[in-house]
Formats: C-alpha cells, sequence, structure tokens
C-alpha cells in the first residue's frame, strides 16, 4: 500500500526557556506519531518561501495544518487587540504558503486548531481575537484545566456534511484549548460542526477536486478517542488517492 508524504506546517521554535522547549517537542512528537500510525510519513519543513513551498508540495500527498500562536490579525484586516496573543508573522507566511501550494496543486488538507484559524483566513474569513471578550463566555474553550486530553464541551454536528457521514452522530464530545475561533467563514468554508454557544468547531472546503477538513479540537492529543482516530485515517487515506 502507498505510503502518502505528508508536510506538518512548522512551528516557531522558542528556544529562550527551556520549558518552551519541552513543549515544542512534545507537540512535534505528537503530531508525527499520528500520521505514522495512519500510515503516512510525516515531513517538517523550516518556514518557506512560496517558491520553496510549491516545489516541496510537488513532492508530497498533502498538508497537514497544525495548531499554535494566533494568527496576526493584520491577515485578516484587523487591528490587533490587546485580548489577542502574541503572533508569528514568518509562521503566517509559511503556512499561507504551503496552504496556495497544496491548493493548486489539489493536494487533501487537514487543520486542527491554529491551523483551522489560518485556512480560513486563506479563504477570506475572518477570526474572533478572544471568544470570551467577542463571543460568550457561556463556554470554556480556552480549558487548559485537562491537560488536553479530555473532552471539554460538545459539538453539534450539521447533517449532510462529512463529518456527519463518518459517524452518523448529531453530537459528541471533543477537547478544547483554544482562545480565538472562526467569526466569519470564508469563501466556499461549509459549517460542518458547532459548539454549544454557536461558535464553528469543525468546516469544509470541497471545490474543483479540492479537500479540506479543519477542526477546532486537538484530535492529535487525544488520539485513543474513536472519533479521533478516525478523523486523522480519513485525511492520510484521502492522501494516499
Ligand atoms: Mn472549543
Amino acid at each position: 500500500m502507498k505510503k502518502p508524504l505528508i508536510v506538518i506546517t512548522p512551528q516557531e521554535k522558542p528556544m529562550e526557556k527551556p520549558l518552551d522547549m519541552a513543549k515544542y517537542i512534545y507537540t512535534v512528537n505528537f503530531n508525527t506519531d499520528r500520521i505514522v500510525k495512519r500510515g503516512g510519513i510525516p515531513i517538517i519543513p523550516p518556514f518557506l518561501s512560496e517558491d520553496d513551498a510549491e516545489k516541496l508540495m510537488e513532492r508530497c500527498d498533502g498538508l497537514f495544518m497544525t495548531g499554535g500562536a494566533d494568527v496576526d490579525p493584520s491577515r485578516y484586516g484587523e487591528e490587533k487587540q490587546p485580548y489577542c496573543a502574541e503572533t508569528e508573522p514568518d509562521r503566517d507566511a509559511s503556512d499561507l504558503a504551503l496552504m496556495k501550494a497544496a491548493m493548486k496543486l489539489k493536494k487533501p488538507i487537514m487543520c486542527f486548531c491554529r491551523g483551522s484559524q489560518m485556512a480560513n483566513v486563506y479563504f477570506g474569513g475572518t477570526l474572533y481575537q478572544d471568544l470570551k471578550t467577542q463571543l460568550s463566555d457561556e463556554i470554556n474553550h480556552p480549558d487548559l484545566s485537562n491537560f488536553r486530553n479530555e473532552t471539554s464541551h460538545s459539538i453539534n454536528v450539521v447533517k449532510g456534511t462529512p463529518l456527519y457521514e463518518m459517524f452518523g452522530q448529531d453530537s459528541f464530545g471533543v477537547n478544547s484549548t483554544h482562545h480565538q475561533g472562526v467569526k466569519e467563514p470564508g469563501k466556499g468554508v461549509k459549517v460542518m460542526a458547532t459548539a454549544p454557544d454557536g461558535l464553528v468547531e469543525s468546516w469544509y472546503y470541497d471545490e474543483d477536486g479540492r479537500r479540506v477538513r479543519a477542526y477546532q479540537w486537538h484530535p492529535e492529543l487525544q488520539d485513543d478517542n474513536e472519533h479521533n482516530m478516525v478523523i486523522i485515517k480519513d485525511f492520510v487515506d484521502a492522501c494516499r488517492k
């Protein structure tokens, strides 16, 4: 069976504090491990120019847009507010270059957390810079109490979407470690699931043979969970085609 080569978007390396470095390695290991377990071969490049992003994507089979820092609000035409956290402009540029290349070359794309936000911005959408300030505090989306691996809140799945077809369930639980989220969906972005406060928790894009699946939670951190195993396998299988 073909083993797809999957590009994982890199994070900025926080070299200043040992704890940040430990967190960085921890996150990288989770992302690569899940791809290996579902039958793919992960590749983490450094930040890339548009030209090199396209040359790399030509040789690979799919793109995994990972979690991380806040997207710079200038990318969606807003001023950065005090409640927006630290941004990584170099990472935004590299992520967008890889996204553009994968879209052009029609390679499947899977997005988790920040990846889902970045991809929505790619399609011209906007983000909440802080959910508690701008949407509601009904749900504790930035739930850091559970070490990322337990269910934080439920989601309502939209019938007729790929996520509904995957499980045939109206609702299930997800983890939640984000303080930002999709405000206005971009062009072609279709909502697959929402949180009880109405926030978009999952969306997809299927046009002209292009395939994007986006999830606001962290399936890679809750890998023994029946839903998350299938979500990652679904992507790796799509990259194999
Ligand atoms: Mn959430």
